[in-house]
């Protein structure tokens, strides 16, 4: 028994706007489903997020039908469940329900077992679709996991598309401890970095396909990207990471005024006649005057004729260094605590201590209550806990003076234009401009 596993698939991104990045998800989709057929597998599982989005364009739809109709004639079936992607928002079907052949498990209207023969032995395919990682979503996720482990015998394999929390402990999602040990691979999606163990169980995600976010570059650079082979026919699977040819993406990190050279010894690099994205980070030092954005294009113009390259330049005084790593990429496999990112982020580049620590916790806390749409009575006490410390927050937010609270309150003269230093307004546009900032920051392309 041998399988294709893959996940986060993310069809219909059409990533920076470009269409040739829309066209790469569907190419890098069908390249992979072309090469599981060619190893002989006896079934593909695509874990969630099979489409960036509930409603896909149509070129992903049809990218779709196209790239299973192999598979389809080789009488090679196709699992899937749904991720938080492909979930509609408004009352409808996913659009998994409108590609033929697809088996599409764990949803309200679709069965969460079916069964496989492979060489006269029998499998269970379990499937559950993905769960909001809620309270109730959990507790639902907890039940159903418990009805079809019940229902499977020891040839089995679950397909979920969940956080696990083992991995990556910022939100909330399942523990590997608590699953059964009935089966005899579990099928994950959702986290788009490669990961597997076998111990306390067989559990993988095979990662996206393509690099969905930047925060990728680094792991794809490092193990590739693509799916899992898994063979299933003896007692523990065999895990084989099969890989793709995607378009690179790069990290440029430079130190104006050596940015051009930096972007231009960067480019070479790349293979001929491929595309490639260019994250490019300037810093440059506060007196100098210059728009190193610009000048980067100005470069690529002249060395790329035939548009091959897109570049995303970003610049940053030198002297700002990053407050904290804390905040920055990760390793894989290694657990990050929520509180840590927080007394990192409250600590603001300084050394983290016990009271950071302690006013996270409580942060945490808050943010748990507040999304599970906690009562006044059980946050007020959160909120209590977060202000006993006076001095920690004056050293941290920059309360209005007395002065500033007075002349705030005073009516201003029309054509006033001496005002003393302490009563300048710095928002003029305000209160309207604080809500937008906080618009801009919550919203988010995912
Ligand atoms: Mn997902």
């Amino acid at each position: 028994m041998l399988i294709a596993h893959m996940a986060d698939t993310h069809l219909g991104l059409r990533q920076y706007g470009l269409i040739w990045r829309e066209e790469d998800f569907y190419n890098r989709f069908n390249e992979a489903i072309e090469l599981a057929v060619r190893e002989g597998v006896n079934a593909i599982v695509i874990s969630g997020d099979m489409f960036d989005r509930a409603k896909p364009p149509n070129q992903a739809l049809k990218a779709v039908i196209q790239a299973l109709s192999l598979p389809r004639s080789k009488g090679v079936p196709v699992y899937a469940v749904l991720g938080e992607h492909d979930l509609p928002k408004t009352r409808d079907i996913p659009p998994q329900f409108i590609i033929p052949g697809l088996k599409v498990l764990g949803t309200s209207t679709t069965p969460y077992l079916d069964r496989l023969s492979v060489d006269g032995k029998e499998w269970w395919i379990a499937g559950i679709s993905h769960r909001p990682p809620t309270k109730k979503g959990l507790r639902s996720l907890w039940g159903k996991i418990d009805e079809v482990s019940e229902k499977v015998g020891k040839n089995s394999l679950l397909m979920m598309h969940q956080n696990l929390t083992n991995i990556f402990s910022l939100e909330p999602g399942i523990d590997i401890n608590k699953l059964p040990k009935v089966f005899k691979y579990v099928a994950m999606g959702h986290i788009h970095k490669r990961w597997y163990t076998k111990e306390p169980i067989p559990l993988a995600y095979p990662g996206s396909l393509e690099i969905v976010k930047a925060d990728e570059i680094e792991e794809w650079r490092k193990k590739g990207k693509g799916f899992y082979l898994v063979d299933l026919s003896g007692d523990l699977p065999d895990i084989k990471p099969v890989n793709i040819d995607i378009t690179p993406q790069l990290i440029i990190e430079s130190k104006y005024p050596n940015h051009k050279r930096d972007v231009s010894l960067a480019t070479q690099k790349i293979p001929k006649g491929k595309k490639a994205i260019l994250h490019v980070k300037v810093c440059i030092p506060t007196k100098v005057k210059a728009q190193p954005a610009t000048e980067v294009l100005e470069v690529l113009k002249n060395i790329d004729k035939e548009g091959r390259f897109y570049a995303r330049v970003s610049t940053e005084p030198c002297e700002l260094k990053p407050s904290s790593t804390l905040a920055g990429p990760h390793k894989l496999g290694e657990l990050i605590r929520e509180e840590d990112v927080i007394a990192g982020l409250l600590s603001g580049g300084k050394e983290v201590n016990s009271e950071s620590i302690r006013i996270a916790k409580v942060i945490i806390k808050l943010k748990n209550e507040v999304s599970e749409g906690g009562r006044a009575d059980s946050i007020a006490p959160l909120i209590e806990q977060l202000l006993t410390n006076e001095l920690f927050w004056k050293e941290r937010v920059r309360l209005p003076s007395l002065l500033d609270v007075e002349s705030a309150l005073a009516p201003v003269e029309k054509g006033e234009s001496e005002q003393p230093a302490g009563i300048k307004r710095k928002h003029p546009e305000s209160p309207s401009s604080g809500k937008e900032g906080l618009e801009k920051f919550i919203k988010r392309d995912d």
